[in-house]
């Protein structure tokens, strides 16, 4: 059966009372990434940009939040269409490795990420950060950006920062951790296989 080499691409606008919010993603990107992130919270948007640059993503994400309250809703909504980008971006997860799993350091600090592109959302976050805000983010919506994405993007994902003294380094290599997951995870196998002994996901 001949495989797929369809780009995998999606644009998400999703607009409430709280966040407007406009992506768009392209998953096969590598050596030719555009990556444009403006969301109102700078440290969020340098972890958008460290996943989408480590995944090898274009992505494109714009957001006009409701930033005179708090983070809150930026940081979680943002999160929530970058995951329903994600799951659009890979269609019927069928020719992927599925499993993904990586460690990546930035300086002192040193994290895991484990993905399984499994259908059923599931997040296990532990990052271990011990500031009040980096920037203008809250680190308690560090946790939950994970955790949102993980949700829309119907994965399981496990993080867990294993050692590092800055908060700003374990957050960051955090998302880069995640991103080289996701990356061998969607990788294409080649193949047109569901990979689940159930046949579907
Ligand atoms: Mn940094």
């Amino acid at each position: 059966m001949a495989t797929t080499t369809t780009a995998r691409a999606a644009s998400v606008s999703r607009k409430t009372n709280e966040t407007d919010i406009h992506i768009s993603l392209a998953m096969d990107c590598a050596g030719a990434q555009d990556i444009n992130i403006s969301s109102g919270i700078g440290f969020l948007d340098h972890m958008y940009h460290a996943l989408a640059k480590h995944s090898g993503w274009s992505l494109t994400l714009k957001c006009q939040g409701d930033l005179h309250i708090d983070d809150h809703h930026t940081a979680e909504d943002t999160a929530i269409a970058l995951g329903m980008a994600f799951k659009q971006a890979l269609g019927e997860p069928r020719g992927i490795k599925r499993f993904g799993s990586a460690y990546c350091p930035l300086d002192e600090a040193l994290s895991r990420a484990v993905v399984d592109i499994s259908g059923r959302p599931h997040a296990d976050i532990n990052l271990g950060l011990k500031r009040e805000m980096i920037g203008t983010l809250s680190c308690e919506m560090i946790p939950h950006v994970l955790e949102s994405f993980a949700q829309a993007a119907g994965i399981t994902l496990h993080v867990d920062v294993l050692k590092g003294f800055n908060d700003h380094h374990r957050a960051e290599s955090a998302f880069k951790a995640l991103a080289v997951a996701l990356k061998a995870a969607i990788e294409r196998t080649g193949t047109n296989d569901v990979p689940s002994t159930k046949g579907v996901l």
